[in-house]
């Protein structure tokens, strides 16, 4: 494949909400532009970036993957990204290196959540947008509604630069609202020249009318000439049209089917024509090390600029080994080049260049800036890092993944399980910067946590069907904490006589409750010299060694004040080792009078639902032991706002799926702990004790 120059070149991130077509909608383009040679299916597995065998099995996009086109004199490089709420996150990276958002809208449903969701991340990277209003094939399907819907969710100016001709089963065509033509489409997508019909004449009108005004109020001297003659010529327009999205003040809207081929060629047309290149960015801005201090330096979108990539992608594919996808940012780089990893200031030869579709790769000799490439087996590059021309290092700020919101214990089912288990795990993660894996120190369980239930059961799956490691799924684990909630003056006495050289410390201290959120707070009181100087923070971290593994059940104690107010010491038998155990003892005595509590992680939690359920799903959140604290309508959705225990909320998305068919979603984050009820504390400390968590008080050493 030849490299193609920067003007030529068309990333898009193709976002919006769950099912909303966004994988069927790449499949059929790269189908209608001739890039496959069979047309992809999602239905039948054959999509060319739902590739995976745990995306085909559930029919659903887990992560960000790529597909690119030749089309007319272009290469269009297309990132499908996921729009569950689980795998949403991933959006963000592709909409890191994408220099236009393809928002795909569900024709019959109009704007969702994810939409809304994934719109904002484009606005984050202030990134132009297309529309494509998908399934209008489809019963039900409304192009008038689901415009509607985007026009009152967000604030540009979204006009349709096609409409459809006919209407679910009887979609046939399309009008170029900018280039005043119409088109049928045969069973390959190939667009047919048609007279524009009568039907539907007032509605084209007034688009064309505003896609006008809206290039005149673009410049004075365009408005004038618009006001003198009340039109413009059509060269005056097809530049502004391109200028207007590249400045983010209009969104081209498309009506298609991804199903029936229907828009799709026009669509290719006008992306050619109308979406940004990569040079279109003003610049990306990145710093001059890796602590991402400083002054941010600007870094043009040019060949004739020193090489630099940023790497938003890492696939772990079994026979590849570690693939890289960066986009090059600036300058050329051609096959087996050495360029330095900032981030990681180490150098990587970067072998030969790929350019990527799917699971499949193909060389190329070189590229240029704003193409997107693949790389394999690299050192030790991973997503999020920058590589760069050894002479101009610069580091871009890598893009953020949100903190794990659920945490479940796995358990290799047998010994050789637990062998591979790392190792495997370790590639996920690679993969999957919005994952998290652990050992809890205690109980030498693994620890997997992630944005939610399903999120983690497809790594359970990924587990056993790519690297043939069986584990079995605990219940998800709550990070309840401890506190105190009594003030005491206890003593810890530490003394331990058994030939040669004796052991001893000694410690009165205080206990006091501090408020939520306050941590631990140390206070050193003795006056004179009861304990030397250099004793006292070995009795400090004894107790604080204690805290961490709790008293009820085993969790960590928090919100708490200890005072030293006195002890004692011997001469010859005092070391730091006796006054650590000094100090927990302290705090084992303390215990038994300051009435430790349980606390519990308490959620905000948003809900998303057609309002005529949301009378049963507030009954729920209550049952949950939920607060609602507020409630809103966004598009025809209704939103529920609530604080909920963490606790109450771990099976959710199934009663959604339920009460709502699948068409309400949440979300939550952490907000702060409670202390959790008498009777669940008891359920809660019964199986601490149950699990091995809470250690018999045994006697010091
Ligand atoms: N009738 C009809 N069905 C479509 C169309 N586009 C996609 N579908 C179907 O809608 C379902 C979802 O399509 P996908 O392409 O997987 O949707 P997605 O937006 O990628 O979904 P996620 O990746 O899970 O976010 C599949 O069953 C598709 O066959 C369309 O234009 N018309
Ligand atoms: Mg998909």
């Amino acid at each position: 494949m030849k490299a193609f120059t920067t003007e030529h070149l068309r990333n898009l991130a193709v976002i919006g909400h769950g099912d909303a077509g966004k994988t069927q909608l790449t499949a059929s383009l790269a189908f209608v532009a001739g890039a496959t040679p069979r047309w992809g299916k999602v239905d039948e597995g054959t999509s060319p970036t739902d590739y995976d065998e745990d995306s085909i099995a559930r029919k659903v996009t887990l992560n960000n993957n790529f597909a690119h086109l030749e089309y007319q004199d272009a290469k269009i490089n297309l990132i499908d990204t996921p729009g569950y709420a689980a795998f949403v996150a991933h959006a963000r990276p592709a909409l890191r290196v994408a220099d236009c958002a393809l928002v795909v809208v569900d024709a019959v449903h109009g704007i969702e959540v994810q939409t809304e969701k994934t719109w904002q991340y484009a606005n984050e990277f202030l990134l132009p947008r297309f529309m494509v209003v998908n399934k209008i094939d489809k019963e039900h399907a409304d192009f008038g509604h689901a415009l509607e819907t985007a026009t009152s969710s967000f604030a540009r100016s979204i006009v349709p630069f096609t409409l459809p001709i006919g209407k679910e089963g009887s979609f046939r065509g399309v009008v170029d609202v900018v280039h005043q033509k119409a088109y049928e489409f045969d069973e390959n997508g190939k667009a047919k020249a048609i007279p524009i019909p009568s039907e539907g004449k007032d509605i084209f009108d007034r688009t064309r009318e505003r896609l006008i005004e809206i290039v005149a109020e673009s410049d004075d001297a365009l408005m004038e000439k618009y006001f003198n003659d009340g039109t413009l010529p059509e060269e005056d327009i097809y530049p502004n049209l391109a200028k207007a999205i590249a400045n983010s003040k209009l969104c081209p809207v498309y009506a298609v089917s991804s199903a029936t081929l229907v828009g799709l060629q026009i669509l290719l047309d006008h992306i050619v024509e109308f979406a940004p290149n990569p040079a279109t960015h003003e610049a990306e801005y990145g710093f001059k090390d890796n602590s991402l201090a400083g002054d941010r330096i600007p870094r043009k979108y040019s060949n004739d600029e020193p090489f630099s990539a940023y790497v938003y992608r890492t696939i772990a594919d079994p026979f590849a080994g570690r693939i890289n996808v960066m986009k090059i940012v600036s300058g050329k780089i051609a096959s087996d080049a050495t360029v330095t990893n900032c981030t990681r200031d180490t150098q990587e030869r970067l072998g030969a260049l790929h350019v990527i579709n799917g699971k499949s790769l193909e060389k190329v000799n070189e590229a240029q800036t704003g193409d997107i490439i693949a790389v394999v087996k690299l050192k030790e590059t991973q997503t999020g890092d920058t590589l760069c021309d050894k002479s101009s290092p610069i580091v871009y700020p890598p893009v953020e993944y949100p903190e794990a919101a659920i945490a479940f214990a796995i358990e290799p089912k047998s010994r050789a399980d637990e062998d591979k288990i790392s190792v495997a795990l370790h590639k996920i993660l690679e993969e999957d910067p919005s994952l998290h894996f652990d050992r809890d120190p205690q109980t030498k369980e693994f620890i997997l946590s992630g944005s939610g239930q399903l999120h983690i059961e497809t790594v359970v799956d990924k587990l056993m069907n790519r690297y043939h490691v069986e584990v079995a799924l605990h219940p998800p684990k709550v990070p309840y904490k401890e506190t105190i909630t009594a003030m005491a003056e206890v003593q810890g006495r530490h003394k331990k006589q058994s030939g040669g050289r004796g052991q001893f410390g000694d410690c009165k201290v205080v206990f006091e409750p501090l408020d939520r959120g306050q941590g631990f707070e140390w206070v050193d009181k003795i006056f004179g010299g009861s304990i030397p100087q250099n004793f006292r923070p070995a009795v400090e971290k004894g107790i604080l060694e204690a805290a961490q593994t709790g008293y009820l059940a085993g969790y960590p104690m928090v919100d708490f004040r200890v005072t030293l107010v006195d002890g004692s010491y011997h001469t010859v038998d005092s070391d730091e080792h006796s006054f650590k155990a000094a100090g927990r003892k302290a705090f084992r005595n303390a215990m038994e009078k300051v009435k430790p509590a349980l606390l519990e992680p308490i959620m905000d939690v948003e809900v998303f639902v057609p309002q005529e359920v949301s009378g049963d799903i507030m009954g729920d959140l209550n049952s949950r032991r939920g607060r609602v604290s507020g409630m809103d309508m966004r598009g025809k959705q209704q939103v529920i706002k609530a604080k909920v225990p963490l606790s109450e909320m771990l099976d959710y998305q199934s009663k959604l799926n339920s009460v709502t068919q699948a068409r309400g979603s949440y979300h939550m984050q952490f907000s702060h702990y409670d202390p959790l009820p008498h009777n669940l504390a008891q359920k809660v400390i019964d199986e601490a004790v149950a699990a091995g968590r809470v250690r018999a008080h045994e006697e010091d050493e």
